[in-house]
């Protein structure tokens, strides 16, 4: 990838930069669970992006994308807004770096990624957390790595139009090569566990249903917003709530009469996955995988009844994990469409991935695909 990308970096700009490399994410449980101030537990994985760079003294950025064979230029104030949303990502982490004070000027770059576009592996945290990282080395600004994970986050909120928590670019940020990362959403206090399921006789493979439902985005923000009209209306009673986490289900029911039912579903599904992340990683410290890949199937659950963030395809997806023996199965990331993740033990992944294939096209008319991936380590210059 890194020829590719500077062979066109030579082309365009005569000249050479410095290469630097975010990763996407997988999330082993807790999802919808950051943006309610609850844990999550993602691994920064072998997949990612990769940018070159370098200044060009003037107040312009000049970008390609190699795997859209499009070009941009745009400038850095907040009316030069480039149209392609691929560029958004860019110029958003430039003017999230330049409100928070950072002395930024234009560059030139040409990037290109092996993150699967839509399949909940975090392509757009990987594209900002690259050149979030890459900026603050590059002009020297001293931001530390909370930030620069917010400075993703923002780019979202504010360029992007996802209202979403910070878990993707943390993960991004923070990743370290064979651990997972428990992080507490409202105290960002982090936990590395190393995660290691070969070892103990298992593989993680991510089988994507290549489909992306429409709307997403929205559909996204909307569940945000069941999630804080429940959190207003608790907090009637309990002015301390803050957040999801901070309510328990007898809080919930006390306002059950005043809440939407569709509100209500929600709040349940978000209370009781925060549970489940931290049930998950007690287990996995006695290396209890068993009980892992139970949790797994009751997000699934969860969020295919409850959340109502699954699809079809999901679905068909889990079921035949269920019935080939799978350890742990569920919708990963924000839904919609993407993949699921399998905890699966050795002895039954060939059947597993025979079958999910076989039965899937029959009844979708295309394959899903397979990843295997390795837990790799989060943003970083490269050599
Ligand atoms: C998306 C969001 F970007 C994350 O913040 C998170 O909410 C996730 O969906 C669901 O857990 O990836």
């Amino acid at each position: 990838m890194k020829e590719k990308i500077s062979k066109k970096f030579q082309e365009l700009f005569n000249t050479s930069g410095t290469f630097f490399a975010s990763p996407g994410r997988i999330n082993l449980i807790g999802e919808h669970t950051d943006y309610n101030g609850g844990f999550v537990f993602p691994g920064a994985i072998d997949k990612g992006m990769i940018a070159e760079i370098k200044p060009n003294g003037t107040g312009k950025v000049r970008a390609f994308s190699i795997d859209l064979n499009d070009y941009a230029e745009f400038g850095l104030t907040e009316n030069d807004a480039p149209q392609a949303s691929w560029a958004r990502y860019i110029f958003g982490v430039c003017r999230e770096i330049i409100k928070r004070g950072g002395n930024i000027q234009g560059f030139d770059t040409t990037f290109a990624g092996d993150v699967p576009l839509g399949a909940g592996m975090s392509s757009s945290a990987a594209l900002e957390s690259t050149y979030a990282f890459a900026l603050n080395e590059l002009f020297d600004l001293n931001i530390d790595k909370f930030e620069l994970a917010k400075i993703g986050q923002s780019t979202e909120h504010n360029y992007c139009g996802v209202n979403c928590g910070i878990m993707d670019q943390f993960a991004s940020v923070f990743g370290k090569k064979g651990h997972l990362i428990r992080l507490d959403c409202r105290s960002l206090e982090y936990k590395y566990f190393p995660f290691d399921p070969e070892a103990a006789g298992y593989k993680l493979v991510l089988l994507d249903s290549v489909v992306k439902h429409e709307l997403a985005s929205s559909a996204y923000n909307k569940r945000r917003q069941s999630c804080e009209n429940v959190v207003a209306a608790i907090k009637r009673n309990h002015p301390e709530v803050e957040f999801l986490r901070d309510a328990t289900m007898d809080m919930l029911n006390e306002v059950k009469a005043d809440v939407s039912a569709e509100d209500y579903m929600r709040a349940e599904y978000v209370i009781e996955e925060i549970q489940r992340v931290l049930d998950v990683c007690d287990a996995l410290e006695k290396g209890d995988y068993e009980t892992v890949g139970e949790k797994m199937y009751g997000t699934h659950h969860g969020m295919s009844k409850l959340y109502e963030v699954s699809c079809e395809e999901l679905d068909f997806l889990n079921d035949i994990a269920k019935e080939c023996g799978v350890t742990g199965s569920r919708v990963m990331g924000g839904g919609f469409g993407g993949c699921t993740i399998n905890l699966v033990k050795a002895d039954k992944y060939d059947a597993f991935v025979a079958k999910a294939f076989a039965e899937y096209t029959k009844k979708f008319g295309h394959e899903p695909k397979l990843y295997n991936v390795v837990i790799s380590d989060g943003a970083r210059r490269l050599a």
